[in-house]
């Protein structure tokens, strides 16, 4: 299994001015970066996936939806604007080598609202339409695209892997599959083990996250028995934190990190390393 860290952790927006914390990651001993994509317009891709390659480290890709980019919203030119920010995150995986990317693709992170049947239903079908074509995309460029359910304070769509796992089976393609984040599945579901169990062939990518964001195996997290799961699927993919160390203009307030979760983001990759080496890797 491979381990690895977000450049959310570090910074936000990601830029080429921060590839240095793509070092930091290789020197802690990190398999795989995770570049957040927030603003495309900051990063010279050629020259990341260049310096990572020179690193000898892996790279991943997640997506950061803001309200703009939003393939369920009743803006139209959201919608299009959402699809196509996907269909970019495509092209950045495929030219990264990352197999992946990932993200709450199905709609803006932080979009909350009790709305009436007609309206979820309504969103509900944009959704599929975007999803399908971004799909249809991800597969002609040989990526699986990885949907991430968000707790219940950060979407009113996606927030169990059940729901995830209908919405996958409604598009019915295999490069379409699951992204669990251990801290929204700490909040939404009863046994995060049971559904690693129940879900296991859809899985593709983990962000291993703590119950507070803060360094895993501090918290309250069953890891061990997440752990055991893992093995029980014969789980293929990588395992990355993904925590805040400043906040992200197109997650802040949804994310509502408000308070530093570690000493400092080095302290936090280190201490997440150690961990994830002695209980992923040994
Ligand atoms: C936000 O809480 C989160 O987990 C991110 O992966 C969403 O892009």
């Amino acid at each position: 299994m491979d381990i690895g860290i977000s450049s959310f952790v570090w910074v936000s927006p990601f830029s080429t001015e921060n590839r240095d914390i793509i070092l930091k990651a290789k020197e802690i001993g990190y398999d795989l970066f995770e570049v957040a994509v927030e603003d495309k317009s900051l990063i010279d891709f050629g020259q990341i996936k260049k310096y990572s390659r020179e690193l000898d480290i892996k790279l991943s890709v997640s997506g950061a939806f803001g309200a703009e980019r939003d393939i369920s919203s009743d803006n139209p030119e959201f919608r299009k604007i959402g699809l196509q920010y996907i269909k970019d995150c495509v092209d950045i995986a495929h030219d990264f080598e990352s197999p992946i990317f990932g993200g709450p693709l199905y709609s803006a992170v932080g979009k909350t609202r009790l709305v009436s049947d007609d309206q979820k239903y309504e969103e509900r079908m944009w959704c599929l339409e975007n999803l399908a074509e971004a799909t249809a995309y991800a597969k002609s460029k040989g990526i699986t695209l990885a949907l991430e359910p968000l707790n219940r304070f950060e979407t009113d769509m996606i927030n169990t892997l059940d729901q995830a796992a209908d919405l996958i089976g409604e598009i019915n393609d295999k490069n379409l599959r699951l992204l669990l984040d251990t801290f929204h599945a700490n909040i939404e579901e009863k046994h995060i083990e049971e559904e690693i169990l129940k879900y296991g062939d859809l899985i593709v990518h983990i962000q291993g996250n703590e119950n507070d964001r803060g360094t895993p195996g501090t918290g309250h997290l069953s890891w061990d028995k997440i752990k055991a799961a893992l093995a029980e699927v014969n789980y293929q993919g990588a395992i990355v934190l993904e925590t805040f160390g400043s906040p992200s203009k197109e997650l802040a307030r949804a994310a509502s990190i408000w308070r530093p979760l570690a000493e400092s983001a080095d302290i936090l990759a280190q201490e997440c390393f150690e961990f994830y080496y002695q209980q992923f890797k040994s």
